[in-house]
């Protein structure tokens, strides 16, 4: 955990060799830094709550939660560090290697590495030294902001042999300083995955602003269509792309830019295709806001911005099903029933296409084959993870009631294979899904991506007003 003193660090094999003369200067020389300390952000109290309920759950107990390390990309590049989920729920720092430690009275204590020392040039030789990669926060600066108690890293080394129970995935190196059981260790992971499932105000202010980000980004690409016919799915990806990382931190997770027979690849992300006009295009995507709750919208367009009789055929059939599924979103209905008010209506309509014979057959438990054309489930939870709280119990969350505080994805789709045997061959390559993010109130639902036409008719609109 601790530091290499800049002498034992080899340099890169590109980089020139740094004389003594050098580096001794390179610690001389530079002004105090101003030690005005930030306001504290406005999560901070919501964070306290959460830190308050967890440590009330395990009394008397050690309880870490690592952030999480840099993952080598090639060599000595890193990915972009993004914090553990359940680190960022319960601290909000931003960096890597950082551990939450809360004791066994309730007490957090947020142990993460310093802003550089210039007295020693390691600012300048470390590769993620400030010179390198800009300054890091001060420790007096992080508790400000955050309201936790911030101690240099190294001081975890104290904690070494408690016994603890640990957030295990994240951190090995942190986690070996703790004794932890598996058993125990899995617990901690359920019952944060659990909390998280109700979204407290600030958390739904956070999903909202990254939908509303999303939506813009479906703007721009809405605009960008023609573009992207001359070049390919790409440049989809690449104009949504950048409206998550001007509005927010990044994308949620890879963009699905699927264009033709591409839409009935699930999570298509090659992004490498044609865009055809006449054929429609399936986007699937999400901008990760600043604090790292993630929007997760699909929308389903014709490429040229008018639907032929067949598309809008299968479209208004998922439309239909989305507007059931969405009916049955409120406190007290199982996670389920969404689900299973959507295939109820795509089973009918594949009925009435002439696909399956009987819907009502094909509905039952045992049975299910409409599932060759609906490929998944309807829902899943949204939060910090674009898949959030996986570690929730399935009568929890599966098994479990929708409870206001919820938030929720609503994604019933429909999908012809190109090679399909099975269905008419007008059908054959056509995908399409139409995905909104909803939170459960006290007497229902909100969509809030509902400002993004879904209605067919709405779709050919909006997107003429775009041209
Ligand atoms: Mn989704």
């Amino acid at each position: 955990m601790t530091e290499e003193t800049p002498q034992e660090k080899p340099a890169a094999s590109h980089d020139p060799k740094r004389p003594a003369k050098l580096l001794e200067f390179m610690s001389t020389g530079w002004a105090d830094r101003s030690a005005d300390l930030p306001a504290e952000g406005a999560a901070a109290p919501f964070r306290a709550e959460r830190r308050r309920r967890l440590a009330e759950q395990f009394p008397g107990e050690v309880l870490v939660i690592p952030s999480g390390r840099l993952k080598v990309r090639s060599n000595d590049t890193d990915y972009p560090f993004r914090p553990g989920s359940d680190f960022a729920w319960l601290a909000g720092s931003f960096e890597p290697d950082a551990v939450l430690v809360i004791d066994a009275d309730g007490t957090a204590t947020l142990f993460q590495a310093p802003s550089w020392d210039r007295t020693t040039p390691a600012f300048f030789t470390d590769r993620n030294g400030e010179l390198w990669v800009g300054p890091r926060p001060s420790l007096d600066a992080v508790t400000a902001e955050l309201g936790i108690t911030a101690r240099p890293l190294e001081e975890l080394e104290k904690l070494q042999g408690t016994a603890a129970r640990v957030l295990q995935g994240y951190d090995e190196a942190a986690a070996a300083f703790f004794e932890s059981s598996e058993q125990a260790d899995k617990e901690l992971a359920t019952w944060l995955s659990e909390a998280r499932l109700v979204k407290d105000e600030w958390e739904v202010a956070q999903l909202q602003e990254a939908v509303n980000a999303t939506i813009k980004g479906f703007e721009d690409v809405a605009r960008a269509l023609p573009q992207a016919v001359e070049t390919s799915e790409r440049w989809a990806e690449g104009v949504f792309g950048l409206r998550a990382r001007v509005e927010g931190n990044d994308v949620g997770y890879g963009s699905i830019c699927a264009a033709g027979s591409h839409a009935c690849t699930l999570h298509w992300t090659d992004n490498d295709g044609p865009v055809v006009p006449g054929e429609l295009i399936l986007l699937d995507m999400g901008v990760e806001g600043n604090e790292l709750y993630t929007a997760d919208v699909t929308r389903t367009l014709p490429v040229n911005g008018t639907w032929t009789p067949r598309q809008r055929e299968v479209y208004e059939l998922v439309y239909r099903s989305q507007e059931a599924a969405l009916a049955e979103c409120k406190p007290g209905n199982s996670f389920l029933d969404p689900h299973k008010a959507a295939m109820r209506v795509l089973a009918e309509g594949l009925e009435a296409m002439g696909i399956v014979e009987s819907a009502q057959e094909v509905l039952a438990d045992d049975d299910k084959r409409y599932s060759r054309w609906t490929l998944h489930g309807v829902s899943h939870m949204l939060g910090l993870d674009v898949h959030d709280c996986a570690h929730a119990r399935d009568e929890v969350y599966r098994d479990g009631p929708l409870l206001p505080g919820y938030v929720l994805t609503v994604e019933p789709g429909l999908y012809f294979q190109p090679d399909d045997l099975l269905v008419p061959e007008d059908l054959r390559g056509i995908g399409v899904r139409i995905e909104d993010d909803v939170l459960i109130t006290e007497d229902g639902y909100r969509n809030l991506s509902a400002a993004l036409p879904r209605d067919p008719d709405a779709v050919e609109t909006w997107m003429a007003s775009l041209r």
